[in-house]
């Protein structure tokens, strides 16, 4: 059997329910195939944000979930904070309290009032990608296979992900570290705690109206080991008694449960026609109830990309657009909420931290600011925007191409130029991982950036680095206008080889990586390099100092600081400046940076004695780029900590 759709949604939580109504809305023919037959009735989530809270209240739902009642202040970390410091006028300022249960329902219902189809009890076990469409398969309880096809495929399914797995998206993060176990006790009478923090460990308890207490504990440095399924009451039962000394044996366990502080994001939101929501995209620690709102504003989003373009109104970059906006901000969420386990879930040794954090949230801009980002306030949270409304970043609007920057000095100036409000081309050869994590990087600092891949040193090199290039700046900004220019990629010789032994090979593979393409660069850059442009060539201080077993890669360095000379002149009638930063040896991440000695030894050769580090040198590079190096051009900039000095 087959089922046309637009869109088929896995996964009928919160995220997907809210999403297939947002479908629904516009018209657009949706299916949503979930595997239980019933909704869950476990106790989960239950805080709901501001902005969700506006989520729900656009789409009638609120009106749907009866009496939702205030949830008091909030914390963060466990430091008590009002989370109405977002926007204290705003009418859902602050946090409220909706069991996720009751929300299922009511999106439930809005979803299958606006047309789309729930199928209950479908397993997914396959999805295929047909270049036009999508398959999925899916498997019922007897063992009935069937079969939908859609234009688009959504994962909303949950933390274990199928289709994550299914179509291949890497899940990026960090394995757990800490695990805190929950139970809901029936017949025990303890006192009401609020993330009081023992000498032993942290624990919460609420008694509920049904009279049952919800306790929660972690003991300093008990992690999750190879936990797979949930704790047992006793494991529960020894816990509390060790943090609190209290004895709750006695009691009957209603609900046991165990999390954890996996963090993990999935690299892209979208593969083909397939694209993710809510926790299939993002796992994280449930400290401060944030999932869920991250979910449902996801979820938000997602709705609005996808309708604009099934109706038409724009092509594939309106879903690229979804992770570029969702993507940052789950990044900054995931951050704050590791600090947060981390205020919690410490030993004492973050005493000292949790200390400072309180003092700091006595200013009413940390606490604006924190509250902000907790109750995903459309509200200024991004140091860009900072910068832009406050005028502080030096390169805001502009835009600049750094080669080879998945690594070491490249990187390192890549994220300082994000810093200061560029938007910026992290360019690599191989390296895609490394090249991602420096848009990540950038990305949870509040700053833009996008890959492009290209070998240098190969015919068609420059010509492939600038398809991406334009590419990628098109899709951001509209045209493709070019500001700064760092050639910064360069080939190394191993150490060890004497001049007698360089091989003409090796000798035209230095020099087509570090000084043909750069050339090729420029003048393929010159017509896209806005008047004011800065162009920053990467050499190195062996031009001025003798190093035999470099002889090769220095003359390449040499050949490089040719452009530096004749291009400043020629570009200067443009206001263009053309330099360069020589680099003494810098820690660029490589294994010898590992190995004491050699770093000691290396550091003899600075007058400052040490080495280099890659943000001495993008500093200093970050630093041309800007309008206060206006009066630089044509400069050898010595950036080797005095090793020249002789
Ligand atoms: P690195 O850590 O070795 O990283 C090299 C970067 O260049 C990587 O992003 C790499 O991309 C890219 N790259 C290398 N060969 C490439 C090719 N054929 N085509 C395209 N991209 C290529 O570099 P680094 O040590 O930071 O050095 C950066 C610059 O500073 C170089 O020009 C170097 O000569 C100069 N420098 C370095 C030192 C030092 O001690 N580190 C001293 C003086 C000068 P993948 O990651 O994809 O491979
Ligand atoms: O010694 C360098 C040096 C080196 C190397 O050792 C080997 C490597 C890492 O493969 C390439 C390399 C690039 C360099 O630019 C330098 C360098 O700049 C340098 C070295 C030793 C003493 C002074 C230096 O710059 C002033």
């Amino acid at each position: 059997m087959s089922s046309d759709t637009d869109v088929i949604v896995v996964g009928g939580g919160p995220a997907g329910l809210l999403l297939a109504g947002d479908l629904g809305a516009a018209g657009i023919r949706v299916t949503v195939v979930e595997q239980l037959h019933v909704p869950s009735t476990e106790s989960r989530a239950s805080t709901v944000h501001t902005r969700t809270m506006d989520l729900l209240a656009e789409r009638g739902v609120l009106d749907k979930l009866g009496h939702v009642p205030n949830g008091g202040r909030g914390h963060f970390g466990g430091v008590s904070l009002d989370l109405t410091a977002a926007d204290p006028s705003h009418p859902f300022a602050g946090q409220w309290k909706c069991p996720q249960t009751r929300l299922e329902v009511a999106l439930a219902d809005r979803a299958i009032e606006l047309g789309a189809r729930l199928r209950r009890g479908h397993v997914l076990t396959g999805l295929v990608d047909c270049g036009g469409h999508i398959e999925a398969t899916t498997r019922t309880e007897d063992g009935v296979s069937r079969q939908f096809t859609g234009a688009y495929l959504i994962g909303c399914d949950g933390e274990q992900s199928t289709v994550r797995d299914l179509a291949g998206f890497r899940f990026a993060g960090t394995d757990a570290t800490k695990e805190m176990l929950r139970a809901d006790v029936a017949g025990i009478d303890i006192p009401n705690r609020r993330f009081e923090r023992l000498e032993h460990g942290l624990a919460t308890a609420a008694r509920w109206p049904d009279g049952s207490t919800r306790v929660m504990v972690h003991s300093y440095g008990a992690t999750p080991g190879d936990r797979t399924t949930d704790p047992t009451f006793d494991e529960v039962v020894a816990a509390w008694e060790k943090v609190t000394g209290e004895h709750i044996g006695h009691g009957t366990a209603l609900w046991l449960n165990a999390f954890d502080n996996t963090t993990r994001h999935v690299t892209e939101y979208r593969r083909g026609r397939v694209l993710l929501a809510g926790d299939a995209a993002h796992r994280q620690m449930p400290v401060g109830g944030q999932a869920l709102n991250i979910a449902l504003q996801d979820a938000a989003a997602l709705g609005g990309k996808l309708v604009g373009r099934i109706t038409g109104e724009g092509g594939d970059e309106l879903l690229d657009d979804y992770h570029r906006e969702r993507h940052p901000v789950v990044s900054r969420a995931l951050t704050n909420i590791q600090a947060q386990t981390l205020l919690l879930l410490g030993g004492p040794e973050v005493d000292p931290v949790r200390d400072l954090f309180a003092d700091l949230m006595r200013f009413p801009a940390v606490r604006t600011h924190l509250a902000q980002m907790i109750s995903g306030s459309t509200v200024s949270t991004s140091s860009t925007e900072t910068k832009e409304t406050t005028g502080m970043g030096r390169l805001t609007g502009k835009t600049a191409l750094v080669t080879g920057s998945s690594r070491g000095i490249g990187r390192a100036t890549a994220l300082r130029l994000a810093e200061e409000g560029a938007l910026v081309a992290v360019h690599y050869a191989t390296n895609e991982d490394a090249a991602r994590e420096t848009v990540t990087l950038i990305e949870k600092g509040g700053g833009r950036a996008f890959t492009v891949q290209a070998e240098l040193g190969v015919p068609g090199d420059v010509h492939e680095l600038f398809l991406g290039l334009e590419r990628g700046l098109k899709e951001r900004i509209g045209d493709t206008t070019l500001d700064i220019v760092v050639n910064n990629a360069g080939a190394t010789t191993p150490t060890g080889v004497a001049p007698e032994d360089v091989t003409p090979e090796e000798f035209d593979r230095l020099f087509a990586v570090n000084a043909k393409a750069p050339f090729f660069i420029v003048q393929r850059a010159l017509d896209l390099l806005r008047d004011g442009g800065r162009i920053i060539n990467v050499s190195s201080g062996l031009t001025r100092f003798a190093n035999p077993e470099q002889v090769a890669y220095s003359m390449t360095k040499g050949a490089l600081e040719q452009i530096t000379l004749h291009f400043a002149r020629h570009l200067a009638s443009r206001g263009i400046t053309v330099n360069t930063v020589a680099p003494g040896i810098t820690n660029n991440g490589g294994p010898i940076f590992d190995i004491p000695e050699a770093v000691e030894q290396m550091a003899q050769l600075s007058a400052f004695k040490r080495v280099g580090e890659a943000n001495d040198v993008a500093d200093v590079v970050t630093f041309l780029a800007t309008d206060d190096a206006r009066w630089i051009t044509g400069a050898f900039i010595d950036a080797s900590g005095g090793t020249l000095l002789g």
